[in-house]
């Protein structure tokens, strides 16, 4: 029967079999090559001695937090209280990009802040999908609601933006817990690996994790990251050099509609930081 791995503790796989959870275990044969599994995997598990017996092939995968075919990230930023950090924003919609993954943003928290309009013009006009919430009293709930059916759904974001409450407030019921301070979380190993997909509707879950804020991006480098701000796509072609990395060479088609307010200045500004970062030590 195929199932979807919901949770793993230890070496026991909580596994969405139909309407039931099961528990099970893994065959050896998957220590053996190394392959680990993953809460989002689709397996087949042999009904009878209540194991695992193949994994899926993959549409993505991530190893902080471990989670596997993620269809939709929701990016939460809150108005204030953190304040936006918009590197951290940036740097999340380059992994969402690079691994398939659609990204969503939402600015919770717009009880505290009325400047976030800002940050909505800048990248509704890039043609990303922008939210607005108030978790605290279910303001836009509805809206995530809508946009998680029959997906894998994760929230990303930094500690204290509202992932917790917005995850509660969708279920109704406490089912993620609130306020748990990053602090907390990075103690214990086991809480920060902890991630758990949560069944919202038949074949919708959302995934409560710790966050994806630290990314691997080994995999990323410095020229391919250009590709992933999406909004630079149509004026890349305008470069005199193929190999133009938009930031020192003087013909470049990014700088010009950067010039003509066609790309945004602040997007721009974080491209560059980070390309220099990444040039210089590989990693963010
Ligand atoms: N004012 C206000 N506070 C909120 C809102 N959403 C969450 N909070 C509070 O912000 C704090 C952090 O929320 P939490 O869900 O734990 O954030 P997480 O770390 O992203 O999971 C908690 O004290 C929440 O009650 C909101 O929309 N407005
Ligand atoms: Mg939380
Ligand atoms: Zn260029």
């Amino acid at each position: 029967m195929k199932g979807i791995v919901v949770r793993i503790q230890g070496n026991s796989y909580v596994v969405k079999v139909d309407d039931e959870k099961i528990s099970c275990t893994a065959k050896g044969v998957f220590k053996f090559k190394k392959m680990q599994i993953l809460v989002g995997d689709n397996v087949e598990v042999d009904m009878e001695t209540k194991s695992i017996t193949k994994i899926y092939p993959r549409k993505n995968e991530f190893i902080r937090p471990p989670i596997a075919n993620v269809d939709q990230l929701i990016i939460v930023v809150a108005s204030a209280d953190p304040s936006p950090d918009l590197m951290l924003l940036d740097k999340q919609l380059v992994m969402a990009e690079k691994n398939g993954v659609e990204p969503i943003i939402c600015i919770n928290k717009i009880d505290l802040d009325a400047s976030y309009t800002d940050i909505i013009e800048v990248y509704e006009n890039i043609g990303y999908q922008v939210i607005t919430t108030t978790a605290k009293n279910g303001i836009g709930i509805d809206k995530i609601a809508r946009i998680i059916n029959n997906k894998i759904t994760a929230f990303s974001g930094n500690s204290g933006v509202g992932k917790s409450a917005l995850t509660n407030n969708i279920f109704n019921e406490d089912v993620a817990i609130e306020g748990e301070t990053s602090e907390k979380l990075q103690r214990g190993r086991h809480t920060t690996k902890h991630v758990e997909l949560y069944e919202f509707a038949k074949n919708s879950f959302l995934a409560d994790t710790p966050g994806f804020s630290s990314f691997d991006v080994d995999g990323i480098s410095a020229k391919e990251l250009a590709e992933y701000f999406i909004e630079f796509n149509n004026y890349i072609p305008d470069c005199e050099y193929r190999s133009c990395s938009h930031v020192k060479e003087l013909n470049c088609g990014v700088k010009k509609a950067v010039s003509k307010r066609k790309i945004d200045k602040g997007r721009y500004e974080r491209y560059v930081a980070l390309y220099e970062k990444m040039k210089g030590d590989k990693k963010w």
